[in-house]
């Protein structure tokens, strides 16, 4: 019998390490996920795939250490001998990265710098994903691909631009099989509650149940490529599949705007959106980007990748969660009588 592979996930309790869990389950893998000490449960994305310990033929299992923690990186790499690693961790919220910039850097840049280093010293060459954004893009014109210029517009986005360089470095200087996966913006019912589109699905159910009043969002011009997460974690351990290392933009190829989505998420229950939502200057960014649209024909021919959830099927999918999500929290587990 083949030995089964085995993964590393940095990230894994984040909505993207959440879907490629699932994947490399399907696919037989052995999943470790690095998860950081909480006070609190934050488990709750993968709970449905845990597996006691105890058992035998556990397929995942959780570690503790933190992108901050060099020591627990290098430990846990030389101990577990991962096939792939797949580099997910991170402050992700570009708003934020403005009031907390060092914090940023110092998982975002440094954390990847620290796990490909544990790689490097351990000799293990484990192949290793490198979780690239399109915020990176910035202010550069669309469409973007892998040779528009990098022009980031946050600590967030320039940290990236840091890991991004420093994973192509690895793989020029060290021989080590690092792709980024330059991904553009890609939602689910999994989202985090305060990026844009969650936010806006989660409002909606509440308005349309009558538990919530208004929504306060911010500039609602700006326009992303939006696609559905459980699409893009293909493409991430695709990359990791070719023969050689390079880099892929991943990405739908349509841009829509905030408003576009508020469009479409209250017209879908039948609600006008500009009877609940408000514009607060607190959701502003003092530099921000207007416009995303991913060409993703590079993934396309060489990993054959392509998205399979358009925007629409997106925001329906999220609204319909959400829906089901409050009317639980509601009327309880029975959902509406
Ligand atoms: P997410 O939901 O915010 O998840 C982030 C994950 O990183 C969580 O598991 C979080 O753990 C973990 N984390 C944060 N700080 C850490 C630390 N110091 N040490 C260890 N783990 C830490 O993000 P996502 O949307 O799944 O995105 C996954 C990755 O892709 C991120 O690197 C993000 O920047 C990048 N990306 C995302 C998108 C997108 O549209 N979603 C697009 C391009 C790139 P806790 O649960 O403990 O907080
Ligand atoms: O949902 P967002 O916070 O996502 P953003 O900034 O595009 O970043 C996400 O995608 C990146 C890939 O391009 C990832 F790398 C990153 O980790 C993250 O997953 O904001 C989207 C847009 C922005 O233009 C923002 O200004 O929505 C606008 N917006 C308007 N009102 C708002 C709000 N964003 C948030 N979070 N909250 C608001 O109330």
């Amino acid at each position: 019998m083949a030995k089964r592979k085995r993964a590393l996930i940095t990230g894994i309790t984040g909505q993207d390490g959440s879907y490629l869990t699932e994947f490399l389950l399907a696919k037989d893998y052995e999943v470790y996920g690095l998860v950081r000490r909480s006070s609190s449960f934050n488990t709750d994305r993968i709970d449905h795939l845990y597996q006691d310990p105890h058992e035998s033929d556990v397929k995942l299992r959780l570690v503790y250490g933190d992108l901050n923690d060099a020591s627990s990186l290098n430990q846990i790499i030389k101990t577990l001998k991962p096939d792939e690693i797949y580099n997910l961790a991170a402050q992700s919220h570009v708003r934020v990265s403005f009031d907390i910039p060092e914090y940023t850097a110092e998982i975002v840049g440094l954390g990847a710098t620290r796990i490909l280093e544990a790689i490097r010293d351990s000799g293990v060459m484990s192949k290793y994903y490198q979780a690239s954004s399109s915020e990176m893009f910035g202010n550069s014109a669309p469409p973007q691909n892998e040779r528009t210029p990098f022009y980031p517009r946050s600590p967030y986005a320039a940290a990236k631009v840091y890991a991004y360089w420093m994973a192509v470095n690895y793989r020029e200087a060290y021989d080590i099989f690092a792709c980024n996966g330059i991904l553009f913006n890609h939602e689910s019912p999994r989202r985090g509650e305060t990026f844009v589109t969650r936010k806006i699905t989660m409002a909606l159910a509440r308005i349309k149940h009558g538990v919530q009043k208004d929504l306060f969002l911010g500039n609602l011009e700006s326009k992303r490529d939006w696609g559905f997460a459980g699409d893009y974690v293909e493409a991430m351990w695709l990359m990791l599949q070719q023969d050689k290392p390079d880099d892929y933009v991943i990405a739908t190829g349509q841009t829509y705007s905030v408003k576009d989505f508020l469009i479409e998420a209250f017209g879908y229950v039948g609600l006008d959106w500009e009877k609940y939502v408000k514009i607060d200057q607190r959701y502003f960014r003092p530099t921000e980007v207007d416009c995303l649209l991913g060409d993703s024909r590079k993934a396309k021919k060489i990993l054959h990748w392509e998205p399979k959830t358009d925007f629409k099927q997106l925001v329906r999918m999220m609204v319909d969660a959400d829906m089901a999500c409050v009317e639980k929290q509601i009327y309880g587990t029975k959902g509406r009588r």
